[in-house]
């Protein structure tokens, strides 16, 4: 598929999952679709936001230990990262790894992709770079990437591991798995459990840019979909559920009210919620089960003093 058909097709996915997403018993909306170009510089706001400590730690642990990472993966390897957005953590890492044999980022945006390409090309630019435009939870975008004959390491930081259900990422990381041959590695990072007062106050912080960034998905809905919410008449929810280890996001409807999407109507009771986000936290033993049941073998992981965040390298078996 080229570019511009696959932006057709990502514009009639979201009107699809919205309708379904809205008509379903518990109103839910894919967190994918927070990241429109207002979603996804307010989410860049997010990460330099004090409350939320994830960006920070992640960065802090990949600048000390971004060399053991990079022996880790070791030489001639090529690097495949899915929901690469600007290829930011990509580039200290390709820069220490010994003779990267290429990079390919997977993006649901052809222009920030393009840019990174051009921006990491002018710095690097022996480097093969292919960049394929898609979701990367699809398996038809896995299959727009040709032969690699070398050894292939995939690359998911950021924590968006947790952004998917157990299941959910448990078929993501076997599909990871899938793409790879024994030996080739996978470096994954992930938040990890602790007081669910600092994890509440990451997900409700006191700037309410998470709240803007919450309820630019009405906005976008209201923009793209002939959609009629009242932004005033919905309230930004994150809670900790310690049971299911993660934060949920939601958006509360502060009235009785009847919303208009693409033509078709949906009610609102008062209180009631669209749940727009889910992000596991997780435990190293749950992250190393994790990994095992998909096809790899766990082998070295990097974290912060805390221990409130880590990087896993593992290998598929
Ligand atoms: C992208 N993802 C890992 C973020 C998270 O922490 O789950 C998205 C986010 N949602 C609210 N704040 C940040």
């Amino acid at each position: 598929m080229n570019m511009a058909a696959q932006g057709i097709a990502i514009v009639q996915a979201f009107e699809q999952d919205v309708l379904a997403g809205l008509a379903a018993p518990q109103k839910t909306l894919p967190c994918k679709y927070l990241y429109d170009e207002v979603g996804s510089r307010l989410f860049e706001e997010i990460c330099t936001l004090q409350d939320y400590y994830l960006t920070r730690t992640e960065a802090d642990i990949f600048a000390r230990e971004i060399q053991a990472m990079a022996e880790a993966i070791g030489p001639q390897v090529t690097l495949i990262e899915p929901g690469a957005g600007n290829c930011e953590k990509a580039e200290p890492l390709l820069r220490a790894m010994l003779s990267p044999a290429g990079y390919f980022p997977l993006d649901i945006s052809p222009e920030i992709l393009l840019a990174a390409r051009q921006r990491i090309q002018r710095r690097t630019p022996e480097l093969p770079i292919r960049p394929v435009v898609g979701d990367f939870t699809s398996h038809s975008v896995w299959r727009e990437l040709p032969e690699i004959p070398g050894r292939k390491v995939v690359f998911f930081p950021g924590s968006t591991i947790g952004n998917f259900t157990p299941e959910q990422a448990l078929a993501l990381l076997s599909l990871f798995a899938e793409q790879l041959r024994p030996g080739d590695g996978l470096l994954l990072a992930a938040d990890l459990v602790k007081d669910s007062v600092v994890l509440e106050r990451a997900y409700h912080d006191s700037s309410h840019v998470t709240e803007a960034f919450n309820k630019n998905l009405l906005r976008r809905i209201n923009r793209e979909l002939d959609g009629s919410f009242n932004l005033d008449a919905f309230a930004h929810r994150a809670f900790y559920h310690r049971l299911r280890r993660r934060v949920e996001m939601h958006l509360v409807s502060l009235e009785s009210q009847a919303v208009e999407v693409c033509g078709r109507q949906f009610h609102f009771d008062e209180g009631e919620t669209i749940h727009t986000e889910n992000s596991h936290k997780y435990t190293l033993a749950a992250l190393k089960e994790l990994l095992r049941s998909t096809g790899f073998q766990p082998q070295q992981y990097w974290t912060d003093h805390q221990q409130h965040y880590a990087i896993y390298y593992a290998e598929a078996v």
